[in-house]
Order: C-alpha cells, then structure tokens, then sequence
C-alpha cells in the first residue's frame, strides 16, 4: 500500500503504528513481569492483605521457595508480623492481625446477644461482692455460630500463629465496655487453692481488638517487669503495660511457664474506657485439649 509501511506479525500484515504499539506493550509487560510473578505468589498462598507491610513482604518473597512439608503441613506461606511487647510477661501484639470488615462483622453478630459479663467466683466468694470488678457487657460465640466464617478465619490464623491447635481453644467472648466500664487486673489461670481443682488450666488468652477506643479502655499488666509487685497494689489501678486498643490488632499473652508454672506478671485487667467503646474478642487457650 502506498504511503504506509507495513511488517509481518504472526504470518499477517500491520501496518508500522500497530508494530510499535505492539513492541511498548511488550517492553511493558517485559518489564512488569517480576512484579506479576509477585502478585500470583502471593495470591496463590491466599496471605492476607496487610498494606503496611506490602513493601516488607515483597522483598522477603523475592527469594522464597516453598519447602516441603509432611502430611500434616501445607504450602503455604503466612507473613504474620508481630512485635514483642513483653517478656514478663510473654505478650506479643499482631498488627492488623484482622480486617476492619472482619472486625465489623463479629461486632454485628454480637451486638444482640450481650448480657453483663460474669465472672467465675474464689471459694465462699458471691456475685453481689465481685460485681463491681467487671462492669463489661458480653457473650460466647463459637466458630459454629458465625455463618460468615470469619470466626473460623481468625481461629485458623490464630492457631498458626501460635502453634498451639484450635482444640485448646474456648469460644470467643466478646465484650463491649462503655464509658466508665472496665475489668480490674486479675488472672486468667484459676489458682486450685483459691477456686479447687481444676481439669485444665488457661495456659494463654489471644484478644482481638474489633473497635478503636478514643480515649482509656487500654489492656494493662501492671506487674510487667516485675514491678508494682507488692501488697499496696490496688487491683483497680491502671498502670504498668498499656496496651491501646486499635481495630484489627491481637494481642497473645502466656499466663504460664514453659515448665506448666503460672506467671505471677500475667495480672492484666481492662483500664476504664473514658472516650468511645471499646470491643475485644477474647479467646483463652487451655493446656489441655479435652479441658471442659
Ligand atoms: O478487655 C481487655 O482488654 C482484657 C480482657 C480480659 O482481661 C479478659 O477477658 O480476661
């Protein structure tokens, strides 16, 4: 044709324009395609989004391969950041460990069922003396009970991030606290002298945190590195480790040794919500698997 110059691609015709439209798109593609293979990667292994960390896990995949595994294992790859905030005692913090819509629709499930929470009693101990010590509203969801499954998601995750089974795990207690609510510092772990014998023991507690709290509300260990330990403690007091509360985080703390002691550090409690409401979704991890 007169005029134009034409080339051959694939055994057709084209003019010169679509020739060099074609080799910027290739030179594209060529030069995108490192972050592609990125992109497949991690969405084959289904890793949550967590966007803050993207520019991390990005370089950190660059030369991963996954490896075998045994049967019980799988392939694949969960990027889990955590920060320690503790050694005594043991608290780990999972940022955006959730997603606000995950958050969101655990608070929906819950919002209709609360009743005020309750507190499980020392011996020769009644409701009417402990009442004031926990002022939340609460209730138990199972996994079973959330037709959404992301209580089953957060179960799942959980148990990798820790390493210890979903079995171990209690049902889910989520709590609201409002204004002026709170839960003085106490133990997760029921001392037999004080509450009997006990089958099993809750050897750790993971919270999800489901809201922000604008002001107070904080989860505090005021015994962490060993201070405040004496008897002018006042169990209503916040102070020591204050944990603020930010939607999606968790926070994992051991009640008990490696060796099956209990940790005397692992006093927590609630801090008085002062702005907002706060939300948690609790979960206690027993020692045993068949701990009922
Ligand atoms: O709400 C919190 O931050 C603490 C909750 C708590 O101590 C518990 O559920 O045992």
């Amino acid at each position: 044709m007169k005029g134009r110059s034409r080339g051959r691609v694939c055994g057709h015709q084209v003019s010169a324009p679509l020739v060099l439209v074609l080799c910027v798109l290739a030179f594209l593609v060529g030069y995108f395609i490192p972050e592609f293979q990125q992109v497949i990667l991690v969405t084959k292994h289904s890793i949550p989004s967590f966007s803050s960390f993207a520019n991390q896990r990005h370089e950190l995949l660059e030369d991963v391969t996954v490896a075998e595994h045994g049967v019980t294992g799988d392939d694949q790859l969960s990027f889990i950041p955590f920060q320690v905030l503790s050694w005594t005692p043991r608290a780990l913090l999972f940022p955006k460990f959730a997603s606000p819509a995950q958050c969101e629709a655990i608070i929906s499930l819950a919002k209709t069922k609360l009743t005020p929470s309750s507190l499980a009693l020392r011996k020769g101990e009644t409701a009417t003396e402990t009442q004031d010590v926990r002022t939340s509203h609460g209730c138990f969801l199972s996994s079973r009970q959330d037709k959404t499954g992301t209580l089953a998601w957060v179960e799942e995750k959980m148990a990798k991030a820790t390493m210890i089974p979903k079995s171990h795990g209690e049902a889910f207690n989520v709590l609201r606290y409002e204004i002026g609510q709170k839960y003085n510092s106490h133990y997760d772990v029921f001392n037999p002298a004080e509450y009997g014998p006990q089958k099993s023991q809750r050897m750790a507690s993971f919270l999800l945190y489901l809201s922000d709290v604008e002001e107070g509300g904080e989860t505090m260990f005021p015994f962490e590195n060993y201070e405040h330990m004496n008897e002018n403690y006042d169990y209503k007091e916040c102070i020591g480790l204050k944990v603020k509360p930010k939607q999606g985080d968790a926070l994992l703390f051991y009640s008990m040794f490696p060796n099956g002691t209990f940790d005397k550090t692992a006093l927590h409690g609630s801090c008085p919500v002062i702005k907002g409401e706060k939300w948690v979704a609790t979960k206690w991890i027993r020692d045993k698997e068949d701990w009922s």
